[in-house]
């Protein structure tokens, strides 16, 4: 049934300025033209809008943007990405979802989406705004067979498939600040927050979380971010169909993840850095017992951030604070 539509969309789509008869959609799907029918009933239900001329055939006027399972579904070509998908048009949070999901056993791949959050998590407890029908709300449950001090690596992984899309689909010039912010114009666009549930060497799972700003004016950005904060409709005075934008990164995502399973990690390293903000420039470390300046030289082959203090000695830290000299 699905794969029909989906079919159906195709041949739809792929002539959106013709007409198709009914009678070469019903040969090309193999079923009949009142069941043909039957199926632009049910798009238009979701909110495709179609026009039927008895003696022409059809044609799609416009696509839905709002979300749903079956607008996602349609049109998403991967193997194993999104073949479950959650969509809620408010909740608490995709990342709670997630979780519940996951330890009811959720598949690798499945993906959660909403239209609103209403308490959108950043990471230690920090909130994350999530504007009704303005932005991607979406989290991913992965089961990667990597040990767990190797899921850093994801964020970073996740942080580069947004740069690609956003570089490639929407013509911005993204940068990704250490580890998970990706900026447009020095503000931030889009935040990841990844949570693990593992035991000694095994992850049982994963939970990618990506916030990206899309639709939101400046007034539609809370006051509190506002001077840090944008969208990609604040810097392309476009607005962007979510939609789209999911199925771009969850196909992006998918290519990318299959390669560093098969690859590991040096290809993300090395396109991590050709997006990375203030690379060879002066930074300043907090840890929990020091604070002190550095240049910052990249990532390390696991994922590390990579300095050199003062004196000359270069350094690999896991976990620290960067004051960026920014704002
Ligand atoms: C992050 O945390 O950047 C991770 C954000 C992850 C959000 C996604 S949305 C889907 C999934 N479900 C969730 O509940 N979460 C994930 P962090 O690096 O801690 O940054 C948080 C800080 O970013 C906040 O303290 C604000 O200063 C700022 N911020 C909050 N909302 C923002 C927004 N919409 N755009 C830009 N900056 C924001």
């Amino acid at each position: 049934m699905e794969s029909t539509r989906n079919k159906l969309i195709q041949l739809l789509a792929a002539n959106s300025e013709q007409y198709i008869s009914g009678q070469l959609l019903s040969d090309q799907l193999k079923i009949s033209r009142s069941a043909i029918w039957k199926h632009m009933k049910e798009l238009e239900k979701d909110g495709y809008q179609i026009e039927g001329k008895s003696n022409k055939g059809y044609r799609i006027i416009s696509y839905p943007d709002k979300l749903s399972e079956n607008t996602v579904r349609w049109g998403l070509e991967t193997d194993w990405i999104g073949k479950n998908i959650i969509h809620k048009e408010s909740t608490t949070s995709t990342q709670h979802i997630a979780h519940d999901e996951a330890r009811n056993g959720a598949a690798h791949g499945t993906i959660i989406i909403a239209d609103e959050q209403t308490k959108g998590k950043g990471r230690m407890n920090r909130s994350w705004f999530s504007t009704k029908g303005k932005g991607m709300w979406l989290s991913i449950i992965l089961r990667p067979e990597i040990a767990p001090q190797q899921a850093p690596q994801l964020t970073l992984l996740t942080a580069t498939v947004l740069a690609d899309v956003l570089q490639s689909y929407c013509n911005v010039k993204p940068l990704i600040k250490w580890p998970n912010d990706i900026l447009l114009n020095n503000k931030k666009t889009a935040g990841i927050l990844t949570e693990m549930q593992a035991e000694q060497d095994i992850i049982n799972y994963i939970v990618i979380g990506i916030g990206l700003n899309v639709n939101q004016s400046t007034l539609e950005l809370s006051e509190e971010i506002r001077h840090k904060a944008t969208s990609l409709y604040i810097e392309t005075e476009k607005e962007n169909s979510i939609n789209a934008l999911i199925q771009e990164i969850l196909m992006t995502f998918e290519k990318s993840y299959d390669q560093y399973i098969k690859n590991g990690f040096p290809d993300i390293k090395q396109k991590w850095e050709s997006y990375g903000f203030k690379i060879g420039e002066e930074i300043t470390i907090k840890t929990i017992k020091d604070h002190f300046h550095a240049t910052f030289l990249g990532i390390e082959e696991d994922g590390a951030l990579r300095i050199k203090r003062t004196d000359g000695s270069i350094q690999r830290l896991y976990s620290a604070e960067i004051d960026w000299f920014d704002k």
